[in-house]
């Protein structure tokens, strides 16, 4: 199917905030309850309209590297939008969305647009981080603030939706131009730096493991 544009997207966070999740819900309608370090999505596409226009979004999850903090440049190259994730359940997801701001400003573009997700909004009951603080947090970081469950799912189809709008906003207002990102321009440059990237992941995880079982 043809499309007017191709927006990479990147899903960042720490390691059980749901990323993983979000991205199979919003590609595949389905929540997966089970939590396996092994399984990464690692890739997701879906065509979504804007403005009439057919949009194809091409989603990148990391895998499990983030445990390691290991994201490679590769990974921010050439990415129009990223969800920024943590679990409104567990504090310590909120605390390090700095640090994880700090990384995307270091290797992504500066008109990545980034939209904030409070993930696991069905666990109010466990809530630990208030609706206020995350819209305070988007605020003062100039981020699209939602909270959002990847389960119920509540807001996933706009958390991906209003992000592609915003960049869309964007090009039109000529603030950012995805045909200077030489790899959204070839999809197929973009797939095969992809693969890489997840080949060298793995290799490098896979030394980890080792070397850690060795000590
Ligand atoms: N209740 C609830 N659980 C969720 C939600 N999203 C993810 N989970 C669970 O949280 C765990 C981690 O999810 P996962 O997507 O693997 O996290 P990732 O490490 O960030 O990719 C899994 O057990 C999921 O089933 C959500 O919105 N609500
Ligand atoms: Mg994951």
């Amino acid at each position: 199917m043809s499309y007017a544009y191709l927006f990479k997207y990147i899903i960042i966070g720490d390691t059980g905030v749901g990323k993983s999740c979000l991205l199979l819900q919003f590609t595949d309608k389905r929540f997966q309850p089970i939590h396996d370090l092994t399984i990464g999505v690692e890739f997701g596409a879906r065509m979504i309209t804007i403005d009439n226009k057919p949009i194809k979004l091409q989603i990148w999850d990391t895998a499990g590297q983030e445990s390691f903090r290991s994201i490679t440049r590769s990974y921010y190259r050439g990415a129009a939008g990223a969800l920024l994730v943590y679990d409104i359940t567990r504090r310590e997801t909120f605390n390090h969305l700095a640090s994880w701001l700090e990384d995307a400003r270091q290797h992504a573009n500066a008109n990545m647009t980034i939209m904030l997700i409070g993930n696991k909004s069905d666990l109010s009951h466990r809530r630990a981080v208030s609706t206020e603080e995350g819209q305070q947090f988007a605020k003062e970081h100039g981020l699209i603030f939602m909270e959002a469950s990847a389960k119920t799912p509540q807001n996933v189809e706009e958390a991906f939706i209003n992000t592609a709008a915003t960049i869309y906003k964007k090009i039109q207002d000529g603030v950012f131009d995805v045909s200077n990102e030489v790899f959204s321009c070839f999809p197929l440059l973009s797939y095969l730096d992809g693969c890489i990237m997840i080949f060298y992941d793995k290799i490098n995880t896979f030394i980890r493991l080792i070397s850690e079982s060795l000590v």
